[in-house]
């Protein structure tokens, strides 16, 4: 279980790619996942997900433990079952969530607690909780308790999250018991060479089956965050899959392949379709303009998505203007296929030791 094959690593660059197994079935790298934070990537049914080309995807513990609660998950089946996905999924191991959402009320050496966005209850969450509650839902792929600290954070508050998140990946390697699932260790430590390093090498003592890059994409600029795969992939085991987690923007994905990230995940596609931003092959658009009123012509006309092949721009823009759902649905799938169809061209660009170029022409044309 769990094999990761490297079929062949670019020669102009850090780029790999390859085929990891899961209990659910194969997953080419590079790949990207779909976030479906509460058990739904949001406006997609499932089969239309597989239609993108998306192989594997995301759901959140935190959401899911609040509600329904990973119980009632497990009563129905699992998480597979429960969502109608049969395909791999991943899911994130909560920390993060409770920072992001501003839930956090006490950060101690062994637990984190918080409270509800829901029903103001509070929860505690520990390292051991974390890999419970990840056991009971069920997925393929599972991460460690880790705590990511925002990007302004002083370099001491950045050393004690290393500190806390090395010790946290102890507990979740000795308590995760599940041998169909690949639990991850997340790598933290911000910018900085001496902490991603620190970081690194309390993971890789525990041997993990893969490694995520946390701490990243929140609030350093683009360059920022170049540099710190520029150093940090190579700390990572060459034969174990890699993971970038939350991010980013397609350039970030491609930018992440060519330092040697195997696995992305973000809300972009999602979250942008629903706000009518659709990502197209000269850049992103935005589907209320005016100028879309009378356009007969499909949204991308490189794109094969069922969107494109039957509506027009005419009729998303209307579907937006009156706030009709259809219109962040058709844009969702619409904008995952095209996320999908770089992960997919990066392939073979990597096949074809021209991964590089693959860049560049990215480049020239969102220009
Ligand atoms: N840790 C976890 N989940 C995450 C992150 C992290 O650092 C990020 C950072 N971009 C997104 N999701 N557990
Ligand atoms: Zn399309």
């Amino acid at each position: 279980m769990f094999q990761f094959h490297l079929d062949h690593t670019d020669t102009s660059s850090s780029a790999r790619c390859g085929r990891w197994e899961t209990p659910h079935g194969v997953v080419e790298t590079p790949a990207f996942m779909p976030v479906g934070t509460r058990g739904s990537v949001k406006g997609v049914w499932p089969h239309q997900l597989a239609e993108t080309g998306a192989q594997m995807i995301l759901a959140n513990t935190y959401h899911l433990t609040l509600r329904p609660g990973e119980k009632v998950v497990q009563e129905l089946g699992g998480l597979h079952e429960f969502m109608g996905w049969n395909g791999p999924i991943l899911t994130d191991s909560g920390g993060f969530q409770v920072f992001s959402l501003g839930a956090l009320r006490q950060l101690d050496d062994d637990r984190v607690v918080f409270k509800s966005h829901i029903d103001g209850s509070i929860l505690d969450l520990t390292p051991a909780r974390a890999m419970q509650i990840q056991e009971d839902l069920g997925a393929d792929c599972i991460m460690c308790l880790d705590e990511c600290p925002p990007h302004d954070a002083p370099v001491s508050k950045l050393e004690e999250a290393v500190a806390r998140t090395t010790r946290w990946a102890q507990i979740c390697r000795e308590t995760h018991k599940r041998a169909d699932q690949a639990l991850f260790g997340i790598v933290q430590g911000g910018i900085h060479p001496q902490l991603r390093e620190r970081s690194a090498e309390g993971l890789l003592k525990l041997d993990f089956p893969g490694y995520a890059v946390g701490g990243l994409s929140v609030g350093e600029s683009p360059e920022e965050m170049y540099r710190t795969l520029d150093f940090t992939t190579p700390m990572l085991p060459k034969e174990k899959p890699r993971y970038l987690m939350g991010v980013g923007r397609p350039i970030d994905i491609i930018e992440g392949v060519l330092r040697g990230i195997d696995l992305f995940d973000c809300v972009m596609p999602t979250r942008n379709a629903r706000n009518a931003t659709a990502f197209t092959s000269h850049g992103t658009v935005k589907m209320r303009n005016l100028k879309y009123q009378t356009d007969r012509e499909p949204l991308d006309s490189e794109c094969d998505c069922s969107t494109c092949q039957q509506f027009s721009r005419g009729f998303l823009r209307h579907l937006f203007t009156v706030g009709e759902m259809l219109g962040p649905m058709l844009l969702s799938v619409h904008n995952l296929r095209f996320y999908q169809r770089v992960v997919t061209e990066l392939r073979s660009a990597i096949k074809s030791n021209s991964a590089q170029e693959f860049r560049r022409e990215h480049l020239a044309r969102m220009r």
